[in-house]
């Protein structure tokens, strides 16, 4: 059902959204991939088997989220899938001890650039009465961890507006899905402690993480269900990890 399909991957240059662009390549889709680093765009659409259109995007940036998909050559602007998963996480400090200024960057990333790239996807796939919007969520939606305030309201937030969108959406032919996994080993930990490896590395140290394919796969086939099934949310945990902070180690 995806060959041929348009899909829309944010923050497809790292992690789950570049492992999300080759999974709906791997079955006929044709993406438009968005990130702010282009040159790791330009690499991702020379591996891809289908046709790409990269896009170079920060999310945050509303006048160009708007100006990006508005620009948009006509036979791009079929939308069929649109995976929101442009995120970040910023910092890890108690919020006495926190930096306003990643609270912004979190929070203008994860929530007010999802809303942006949604505002101008979504109406066309009305109008055509069908397309899907798949949220790339977090565990961290759904509990609270020490030092995680932010970045779990952010992802809190992300459900919210997953079950408002799809009961603004229903009757349209638009569905509205939602993946939360627990913890993946991708750049995300590099970027939450600004480029520390070691104490990235230390978040995964002695479990078994899940991979970004691993996402990937969970995503593609939410999106690959017949067009009278909409899958909800789904919530993807490592073996090793019960929790947002239970997680066996060795
Ligand atoms: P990565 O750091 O590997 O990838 C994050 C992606 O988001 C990059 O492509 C980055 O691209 C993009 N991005 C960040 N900020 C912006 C911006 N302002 N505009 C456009 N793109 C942006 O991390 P993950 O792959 O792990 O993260 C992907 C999503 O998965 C996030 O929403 C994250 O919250 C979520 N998630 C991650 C988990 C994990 O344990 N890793 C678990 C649960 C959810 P660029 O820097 O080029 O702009
Ligand atoms: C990312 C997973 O547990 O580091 O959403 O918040 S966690």
């Amino acid at each position: 059902m995806l060959v041929d399909a348009t899909v829309v991957v944010t923050g497809a240059s790292s992690g789950i959204g570049a492992a999300c662009a080759e999974a709906f390549a791997a079955v006929g889709a044709r993406l438009v991939i968005c990130a702010r680093r282009s040159d790791r765009l330009r690499d991702l659409a020379e591996r891809l088997p289908t046709e790409v259109h990269p896009v170079a995007l920060d999310v945050r940036d509303r006048a160009a989220v708007d100006a990006a998909f508005a620009a948009l050559p006509t036979q791009w602007r079929d939308v069929d899938v649109l995976v929101n998963n442009a995120g970040l996480a910023a910092g890890l400090a108690p919020l006495q001890d926190g930096d306003p200024d990643d609270w912004d960057v979190t929070i203008d990333t994860n929530v007010k650039g999802l809303l942006y790239v949604t505002r101008a996807v979504v109406p066309a796939m009305v109008a055509r009465g069908a397309g899907h919007v798949v949220n790339v969520g977090s565990i961290a939606g759904r509990e609270a961890y020490p030092g995680g305030a932010v970045y779990c309201a952010t992802k809190a937030a992300v459900d919210r507006i997953t079950r408002a969108l799809r009961m603004d959406l229903l009757g349209t032919g638009v569905r509205v899905s939602t993946v939360d996994p627990g913890l993946v080993e991708t750049e995300f930990s590099v970027v939450r402690f600004a480029g520390d490896r070691d104490r990235a590395d230390a978040v995964y140290r002695g479990m078994t993480p899940l991979t970004a394919d691993d996402v990937a796969e969970a995503v593609v086939w939410v999106a690959d269900r017949p067009a009278h099934v909409q899958v909800a949310e789904v919530v993807l945990l490592p073996t090793d990890q019960a929790s947002a902070t239970r997680v066996a180690r060795r």
